[in-house]
């Protein structure tokens, strides 16, 4: 699973008054326990702060790049904050995110396929989240096309089925989960599936046990990616183990371990190996 930390993300009051407040310590102290966790990327998400959106993006990069060199994931559907940012971030860089309509998928494809970056695309279209399994996937299909007619290659895009909260669309779970089991198979070379999984359980009682069941279901249908809470360990315990039991990884007593050292990019850090 390649997990993309949620943390940093306006949504979260202390986030949104640091960026209010340039309060560069909350920032970079977010980026040290997310990469401490298990996160491979982090998420970058001004959120509702009060301030202009292009200069706080700018702000929060600066100040994660104080610390790290870990991959971003711009999380903004503007393209024209994409557009400014993207190209100072260097390769595997992910643009997150586009929604699967003609022009703007020309665009934030063309846009990731010059900078060597990634993209997550959505199946949102003009109407919105679907509300079935087979639109989901036919804009799943949509977005395949365009990124091959783009030159995206399928290795650096990702789609997004949406998931919603399971208090509002009682559905949405499994309708999502099959979603993921048909757009794994839509072309010879899958593109990546990525879920914003803490969406799944806003507004619920017991939000981290309704994301980590759903995570270990998700795992089994082909997720492979996911915007997630990196501090929550149960949370990554639970993946670790859904990958093990799906024969991504081949038992030993010490897996959970294994998987970390091999994995993530905190432990790679400290052990002076190279980041990615
Ligand atoms: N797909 C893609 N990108 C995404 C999402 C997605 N980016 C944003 C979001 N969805 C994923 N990130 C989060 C981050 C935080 C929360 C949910 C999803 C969250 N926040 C608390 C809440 O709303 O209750 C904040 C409150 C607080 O604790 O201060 O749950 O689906 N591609």
């Amino acid at each position: 699973m390649y997990i993309i930390g949620e943390r940093i993300n306006g949504m979260f009051k202390r986030v949104r008054a640091a960026i209010e407040e340039q309060n560069k310590s909350v920032i970079q102290e977010l980026v040290r326990a997310q990469l401490e966790g298990a996160a491979n990327a982090l998420d970058v998400n001004v959120g509702p702060a009060q301030v202009d959106p292009l200069e706080a993006m700018h702000w929060l990069i600066d100040t994660i790049r104080e610390v790290s060199d870990v991959t971003l994931c711009i999380d903004n559907p503007k393209y024209e904050i994409q557009k400014e940012v993207i190209p100072r971030l260097g390769p595997r860089a992910i643009i997150n995110s586009s929604k699967a309509d003609e022009e703007a998928l020309e665009k934030f494809v063309a846009l990731a396929a010059e900078n060597d970056a990634r993209l997550i695309a959505l199946t949102i279209d003009k109407k919105g989240v679907p509300a079935d399994v087979e639109r989901r996937v036919e804009l799943g299909a949509f977005i395949v096309v365009k990124a091959m007619e783009g030159g995206l290659p399928m290795d650096h895009l990702y789609i997004d089925p949406i998931i919603l909260p399971v208090n509002v669309a009682p559905k949405q779970p499994q309708f999502v989960l099959e979603a993921l089991r048909q757009l794994r198979i839509l072309s010879d070379t899958p593109p990546h599936l990525n879920l914003g999984l803490s969406n799944l359980s806003q507004g619920c009682a017991n939000r981290p046990l309704i994301n980590r069941s759903y995570l270990v279901m998700a795992v089994l249908a082909g997720l492979d990616a996911a915007i997630m809470d990196p501090l929550d360990k149960d949370l990554v315990d639970a993946m670790i183990t859904a990958e093990l039991l799906t024969e991504k990884m081949i038992y030993c007593d010490s897996y959970l371990e294994a998987y970390r050292m091999t994995n993530c990019v905190g432990v790679q850090d400290r052990m002076g190996c190279m980041r990615r």
